[in-house]
């Protein structure tokens, strides 16, 4: 049996922005609970948790790495996202795994865009957020403007735990806020920090409250008691210093962590569904049906395929079958184990809310859902930003092809937010990431694990093809050559669809209905979400015989993947099929598809056809007095700024949108305006009408060759 219940698990997150010192601590509090013979350090590439030779060499985490110790009786699973908004995906999938993330804040540098971003990102899921100011040790520490920074935030919830005595190269370690009255060097209000500190913690207890206004004390226990409720509710958000280069604080962290922080039952319990829908509330409980979901993926070169779970409910035993709840497929894992970064340990199961790792299970993706049973529960998906950073690649030595495709899939499989698709314009291989670095990263691991090499160009923008007007359009495909001939003849009419719509049910509820389309025959009508496309067929009289409706909707989405104007995606549209003509002999699939989709091209270039273009979120970071050059040159991009905020340490946050087209190069205008000292995020927004004369140049520039009847 498992060496540890439930109860005695802690899942934890260390995010936050690069160079705080996240993958630094993991190192020091794995030595610290000596699950480690040796300490790591990411300055001698030593580290436990950069254990990855693109990390080594880039001096920063890429992956998330998962970590275990134990301490105080409890198993304390410890997940090392990576900071770079590059690699953000690979931070957002383990958030999806853990009850706390703790979010580190360097005490040089402070609350950066990173910082926000994944506080922002833990709330939004309810998870307990802990802050750890790390680095307290360092030259140029910014101790109480950094705390204040904090809370004015992320709020004044935001409470010391303990605070650092002499921070700088100095610094001699840190007091615990409830146990010391003064010491000697600690530049922070110890008084004061009490009681804001038992303000917070018995704010979800009344009692306890109205115990402490009449009597005026408190005592440690059942402050200690109250916490963990206090923590599940995200009343409080304690703050904790550290400095992981000096193991300064990591021992008092790390009996926190052990003593305070929620175990997987008092975290916010996830929603499962059944097949019917029917939903189920996880309680992580061990003796339960299983239900455990892939966050991580990982394909070595060694082990194959290792596929990380968390698990929500039940108990694994090694020699289970693991069954996706999507496909209602799966096998027995090669193996059961626990990592420490890239090392093994091979054990025999795992107890609900545990993080364990299963080798060699084909065609598992981040996000499935798996059990034991034949009819899995299923778990939401998390989402993940869309990738919009796109390269066209071609092979360095000829023949490669199939062999690169092959292993840019396995990496893909790894990360959310990278993509490989082909373009149905140019036929060619496209790689899609958050940005060049992350494309870098990624063709470097191409190299190194498979040994294979590409040659990239500009980035394309995946521009979308829509009308703005109803239209109609026919087309007749006639063929006599020798015996059997081709024959059929397609008519339909095509209308905008509105892009709100997301859904086969919405479709059917608020356009495909009898109130618009009064002959509509509901069995051949088809949504899909992909392309917000409908096919509506009110055909009458069998003019088109119902046997090839199928190929005359097949028609429709080849039109759909070519385009018609530009060669791009066409999206927001649905096609009425109301009339045709065929003969008994000639007729067939391929003469029909052909018509359907020379009539759909006909109909929708009548139909006033646009352009559209994605537009980016962004949020740019810079020192205020470079704000007025900023907002100049996004001026030049096209871009609407929304909201214009100062932040503490003199800087002024920019948030807006602008069309993705005029941001590829954003970070050497960035560069170049602020010398380097702003930073930005960008992520995909939405969908808008590209303007007139830019429209222009694309479609002139598409040279598409012409569709004519095959
Ligand atoms: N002075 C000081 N430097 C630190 C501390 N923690 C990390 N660093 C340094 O900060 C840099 C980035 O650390 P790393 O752990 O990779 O940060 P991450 O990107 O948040 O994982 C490295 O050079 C570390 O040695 C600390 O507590 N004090
Ligand atoms: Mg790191």
């Amino acid at each position: 049996m498992s060496k540890y219940k439930t109860e005695d698990i802690r899942n934890l997150a260390l995010a936050g922005h690069r160079a705080s010192g996240k993958t630094s601590l993991a190192d020091a509090l794995l030595f610290q609970a000596k699950a480690v013979d040796r300490k790591g350090s990411v300055d001698e590439n030593s580290s436990v948790s950069d254990f990855d030779e693109e990390e080594k060499q880039h001096r920063f985490s890429i992956d998330t790495s998962v970590l275990h110790l134990n301490h105080l009786g409890k198993h304390i699973n410890l997940l090392d996202t990576p900071g770079a908004p590059d690699f953000v995906g690979n931070a957002l999938g383990a958030l999806s795994a853990v009850e706390t993330v703790a979010i580190v804040v360097s005490a040089v540098t402070g609350v950066e865009v990173n910082t926000r971003r994944m506080f922002n990102e833990a709330t939004r899921r309810g998870l307990s957020r802990w802050i750890i100011i790390n680095k307290i040790d360092a030259d140029n520490v910014r101790f109480l403007d950094v705390y204040q920074a904090v809370r004015d935030t992320f709020g004044k919830n935001c409470v010391l735990f303990n605070a650092p005595v002499s921070p700088g190269p100095g610094c001699s370690g840190v007091v615990n806020v409830l146990h010391t009255g003064n010491a000697p060097g600690c530049p922070v209000d110890l008084a004061a920090a009490k009681s804001q500190l038992i303000d917070a913690i018995i704010e979800v207890d009344e009692a306890m409250m109205e115990k402490y206004l009449n009597e005026g004390t408190i005592s440690l226990e059942e402050l200690a008691a109250t916490l963990p409720r206090a923590l599940a509710a995200g009343s409080i958000i304690p703050v904790f210093c550290t400095s992981a280069k000096k193991n300064l604080g990591v021992p008092e962290l790390l009996d926190a962590l052990a003593t305070y922080a929620l175990n997987p039952i008092q975290g916010k319990p996830r929603i499962a569904h059944k097949k019917s829908g029917e939903e189920v509330t996880l309680t992580n409980d061990s003796s339960g049906e299983l239900v455990a979901q892939v966050f991580k993926n990982v394909s070595d070169k060694f082990v194959g395929n290792l596929s990380f779970l968390r698990l929500f409910n039940g108990t694994y035993r090694a020699d289970q079958q693991l069954i996706s709840a999507e496909t209602e497929r799966g096998g027995r894992p090669g193996g059961l184990m626990k990592m420490q970064g890239n090392k093994s340990t091979a054990i025999q199961d795992a107890v609900a809310g545990d993080i364990v790792a299963v080798s060699k299970l084909e065609d598992l993706h981040i996000g499935d859902a798996l059990g034991t049973t034949a009819h899995p529960l299923h778990l939401e998906r998390p989402t993940f930003p869309t990738p919009l950073f796109g390269l066209a690649v071609q092979p360095k030595a000829r023949g490669d092809e199939q062999k690169i495709s092959g292993s840019l899939a396995k990496i893909a499989n790894e990360d959310p937010t990278f993509k490989v698709t082909r373009d149905t314009q140019t036929n060619e291989m496209v790689i899609t990431g958050m940005s060049q670095l992350h494309l870098d990263v990624m063709q470097e691991r191409l190299r190194r694990r498979f040994n294979l090499e590409i040659v990239t160009h500009e980035p394309k923008i995946p521009y979308r093809e829509t009308i703005v007007t109803n239209g109609e359009g026919n087309y007749r495909h006639k063929k006599q050559s020798g015996g059997r001939g081709q024959f059929g003849e397609v008519h339909m009419r095509v209308y905008p669809l509105p892009r709100s719509i997301k859904t086969k049910e919405q479709f059917f509820a608020e356009f495909a209905n009898k109130s618009r389309f009064e002959k509509m025959r509901e069995d051949y009508c088809r949504y899909d979400p992909e392309h917000n496309f409908g096919f509506v067929d009110t055909i009458v009289g069998g003019t088109i015989p119902n046997q090839f409706i199928p190929a005359v909707e097949k028609g429709c989405k080849e039109l759909l993947e070519r385009g018609a104007l530009a060669g791009y995606r066409i999206q927001d549209v649905c096609v009425e099929v109301y009339f045709g003509k065929y003969h008994d002999v000639d007729s067939s699939e391929a003469a029909f598809k052909i018509a359907s989709r020379l009539a759909f091209k006909q109909a929708f270039l009548s139909a006033k056809p646009v352009l559209l273009e994605p537009i980016v979120h962004i949020e740019v970071t810079v020192p205020s007095k470079y704000t007025g050059a900023i907002l100049g040159d996004l001026n030049t991009k096209r871009g609407r700024i929304e909201n214009q905020d100062s932040l503490p340490g003199d800087l002024t946050v920019i948030i807006g949108t602008a069309p993705l087209a005029e941001m590829t190069r954003y970070k050497a205008s960035l560069d170049s305006i602020t010398q380097g000292s702003g930073s930005y995020s960008m992520e995909f927004s939405h969908y808008d009408q590209v303007p007139g004369n830019v429209q222009q140049q694309i479609v002139k520039s598409a040279k598409l060759a012409a569709d004519e009847d095959e």
